[in-house]
């Protein structure tokens, strides 16, 4: 429920996000109101939130509107307003056309604009204002991810009280790709106002921590650098995850089940390949696809015996290149599927589609086989989530190398999704596994998920950026 109730003056504790842990419904009355995004960041945040008086600044989703703070489900919300051209210029173009693309092993390609590179520090301005206003003496600040890189330093200049995190959700490029950037030095520095920079993996924290000492000439030992006023940060590993519990507990939920007994059925198939992804250059559906279908045309995969499901969820739809994927993409099923399928029968079954949390859990459970390959992830909390969704110890997950939840998930039958023929062995292989080896394989992917979830996660960062509990 919103209240109107005033927001606290201060807070404690502080998160910074590009969007606000809210998003606008419109409720039983017609009258517009706020829910609670039901993502796994909110869900592991929301308990430190309302023990601290915690605030959350980030943008509420409509351009050309400020809002005034207001207080949501014990938490103060502190909507920061961006312009149409600032989304266009910020959020689309710097954030998801440069900088996404760049720390992506430029998988594709970065364009570099001055213009947007300008709207991105007025709004990274904008967000740090907004959080050195609500944050009180003392208090800590955890900024989020890659659209807000110079938030720390902007920070540290206004309030050097305060105890400032970073966490950046994506991978942090090496070297020889991020020199490209025009703007290296200014978004080094951003982040090294940070008290302690995240990254999902060792790997981030190292080119992180080479980049400051070569680009910046700050001293580094150890995960520490040292600022040129001899004041310290550190960076290092703190891979996130997903509430292991909640979606096990959602997967067990008899509504569930039977929602997963309905897909097999509707499927007809006796055995299913699943993929989940934001449809994304990024998630390598293009070569997955690639070798499905050739998969199909072999008869290594019978067309009547098996089939290929594919989630797509919508994403960024106004950029370029997310458009020329989602055509490449329906070209490339379509071919397949007129090739290979029948009257009432299609080899691959793609939806273009976002899809609620509990439809997500009986995708998981009815999947005998989850294939995850993407070109580089940060971390990839799919693969977790349908690690966390198989409580009978069966199923099996395909994982690519390149995402960072490869370094946990060992157990997976883990995928160069460059290489198209290791790919079509791995799903092969997984497919007609013995039950004994993916058992076997499934319990450790397990402990790992449930040893490693996202409270996990955040108590760890907040623990080590000096938050007492
Ligand atoms: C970034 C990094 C990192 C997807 N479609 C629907 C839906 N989803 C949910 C999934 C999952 C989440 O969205 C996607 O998370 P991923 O980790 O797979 O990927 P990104 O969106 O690229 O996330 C990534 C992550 O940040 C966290 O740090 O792991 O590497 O790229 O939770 O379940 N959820 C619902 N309907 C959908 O249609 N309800």
């Amino acid at each position: 429920k919103s209240e109107s109730r005033q927001h606290n003056p201060k807070a404690a504790f502080v998160v910074i996000a590009n969007r606000l842990a809210v998003e606008r419904i419109t409720d039983d009355d017609g009258e517009p109101a706020w829910r609670t995004s039901p993502g796994g960041l909110v869900t592991a945040l929301e308990p430190i939130m309302k023990s601290k008086e915690g605030a959350w600044v980030g943008w509420h989703g409509a351009p050309d509107e400020t809002l005034e703070p207001f207080h949501h489900d014990g938490i103060d919300m502190v909507p920061v307003p961006l312009s149409a051209e600032e989304v266009e210029e910020f959020y689309e173009g710097m954030s998801n056309a440069t900088l996404w693309p760049l720390y992506h092993d430029s998988v594709a390609f970065p364009e570099f604009h001055r213009e947007w590179w300008d709207a991105y520090v007025a709004v990274n301005r904008r967000f740090a204002d907004a959080a050195a206003e609500v944050a009180e003496e003392g208090g800590v600040v955890w900024v989020q991810d890659y659209q807000l890189q110079l938030v720390p330093q902007m920070l540290r200049e206004q309030r050097p009280d305060l105890k400032i995190g970073f966490f950046l959700h994506i991978p942090f490029p090496p070297q020889e790709l991020f020199q490209q950037l025009p703007w290296r030095r200014e978004v080094l520095q951003g982040l090294a106002g940070a008290d302690l920079v995240g990254f999902q993996v060792p790997g981030g924290a190292a080119n992180f921590l080479r980049l400051v000492k070569d680009r910046l000439g700050y001293e580094t030992r150890r995960g520490e650098f040292v600022r040129p006023d001899g004041t310290k940060g550190r960076a290092g590993a703190y891979p996130i995850s997903i509430d292991s519990q909640g979606f096990q507990d959602l997967a067990n939920d008899p509504a569930t089940i039977a929602r997963a007994q309905e897909i097999r059925d509707d499927l007809d198939a006796e055995i299913v390949f699943l993929g989940v992804d934001r449809l994304d250059y990024t998630k390598g559906l293009r070569q997955r696809i690639r070798a499905f279908g050739e998969l199909f045309t072999s008869g290594e995969l019978d067309p009547e015996k098996a089939v290929f499901l594919q989630i797509a969820t919508p994403s960024r739809e106004r950029v370029e290149e997310y458009k020329r994927l989602r055509d490449d993409i329906e070209l490339l099923v379509g071919r397949i599927n007129g090739d290979m399928g029948r009257i009432g029968r299609s080899p691959i079954n793609y939806l273009h589609s976002g899809y609620p949390r509990q439809e997500m859990a009986a995708l998981y459970r009815a999947a005998d086989v989850m294939v995850v390959t993407p070109l580089r992830d940060g971390m990839n909390l799919v693969a977790k989530e349908y690690v966390a969704c198989r409580g009978s110890g069966d199923g099996a997950l395909v994982l690519s190398e390149f995402a960072g939840a490869a370094r946990e998930l060992k157990q997976a039958w883990l995928v160069n999704p460059y290489d198209i023929n290791g790919m079509k062995q791995a799903i092969v292989d997984a497919g007609s596994a013995p039950a004994a080896d993916k058992r076997r394989r499934m319990r450790a992917l397990r402990k790992q998920v449930f040893t490693h979830d996202i409270d996990h996660w955040a108590e760890t960062f907040l623990k080590d950026l000096g938050l007492e509990a």
